[in-house]
């Protein structure tokens, strides 16, 4: 759909949000895997994840006052948790003390507002038995021992990925992650995947169910069939500083560079590297000359609200694209 990715390349600016269950643990969201923590322990957060303050609104004001056309939210990162209302997982935002859809409240609020909202997906899932973890690089810890089945772990995807574009309006990105899970690891050349992930029946049924949906991937491959656009992960395109990437960047995909204000993209509450305003223009600039768009973390804390140390520096960044940026 070239009107769909044209619209997404004049985006340029955009917020990324990593929050959940883990936030809780002020460890980052690789918690679970970096911690060796077991699922029947990680299982005890869901009934302390209580995020009261919470406001939808305040993230998307932010958002906007930043200067950003759109936000990129985790509905489920490769601890498994779902920040949604969904039929298919009890693991899930509506059955914490909390008790409500976080998304609905964030999807709503994007509407009025009148900025775009896309979808974190993890491929990759540390929770889940069916989830092929015994050819996964990471996920050893969690005491799983059941056989996996992917073909069941693919029709909960499907099930998932249908609610998330049926019930939350209209979708501007999903956002896949966790396929390098399956890949030999990092310094190696082979980049063929242990399993055969199907992604012509994910993408297809994303495709039919909102054509206008831009895929990405994050596998650091160059763009796979039925992908619309390309990303780089705290990278920008061409210069493969992350020392992840197998990629050059599309001459016919837009392309996003994502990036986080400090050094972390769950919270994290050792981490202090916090970039700074002037900081951010640079990364903007850089990815605005390379023709990529800025897709800009944040990791809210665990009651859901946004340090101020990010919201300070967004506002003076977003004060000086009102005064310099094009439009
Ligand atoms: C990576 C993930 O493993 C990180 O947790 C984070 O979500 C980053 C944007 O992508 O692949």
């Amino acid at each position: 759909n070239l009107n769909a990715r044209q619209q997404f390349q004049d985006n340029k600016y955009g917020m990324f949000i990593h929050w959940g269950l883990s936030s809780m643990l002020g460890y980052g969201e690789w918690v679970m895997n970096n911690r060796n923590i077991k699922v029947e322990d990680y299982k005890r957060l869901l009934r302390a994840f209580n995020p009261v303050d919470f406001d939808a609104a305040q993230w998307v004001r932010t958002a906007k006052s930043a200067g950003m056309k759109y936000i990129v939210f985790i509905t489920r990162h490769h601890d498994g948790f779902s920040n949604w209302d969904t039929k298919y997982s009890d693991w899930k935002i509506t059955n914490t003390p909390y008790g409500k859809d976080v998304l609905k409240q964030l999807a709503a609020e994007c509407k009025k507002q009148g900025i775009k909202l896309g979808l974190y997906y993890s491929l990759l899932d540390w929770y889940r038995n069916d989830y092929p973890y015994e050819t996964g690089r990471t996920g050893k810890g969690t005491g799983r021992t059941a056989k996996s089945d992917y073909a069941s772990y693919l029709q909960f995807m499907k099930n998932q990925l249908t609610e998330l574009l049926t019930n939350y309006g209209e979708i501007m990105s999903i956002w896949f992650d966790g396929h390098w899970d399956q890949t030999a690891p990092e310094g190696s050349n082979d980049r063929s995947s242990r399993i055969d992930w199907k992604y012509n029946e994910i993408y297809g049924l994303i495709h039919k169910l909102q054509p206008q949906c831009m895929i990405g991937n994050n596998h650091h491959l160059s763009p796979l069939d039925g992908e619309d656009f390309q990303m780089f992960e705290r990278d920008l395109p061409g210069e493969n500083k992350s020392g992840l990437s197998f990629q050059k960047a599309s001459a016919q995909l837009p392309l996003e560079t994502c990036e986080t204000l400090n050094g972390a993209w769950g919270y994290n509450i050792t981490d202090r590297n916090y970039k700074t305003a002037g900081q951010v223009i640079q990364l903007l600039v850089g990815a605005a000359g390379r023709n990529a768009n800025l897709l800009l973390n944040i990791g809210p804390m665990p009651n859901g609200l946004i340090q101020s140390e990010f919201t300070d520096t967004l506002a003076l960044a977003g004060q000086w694209l009102k005064q310099y940026g094009e439009s």
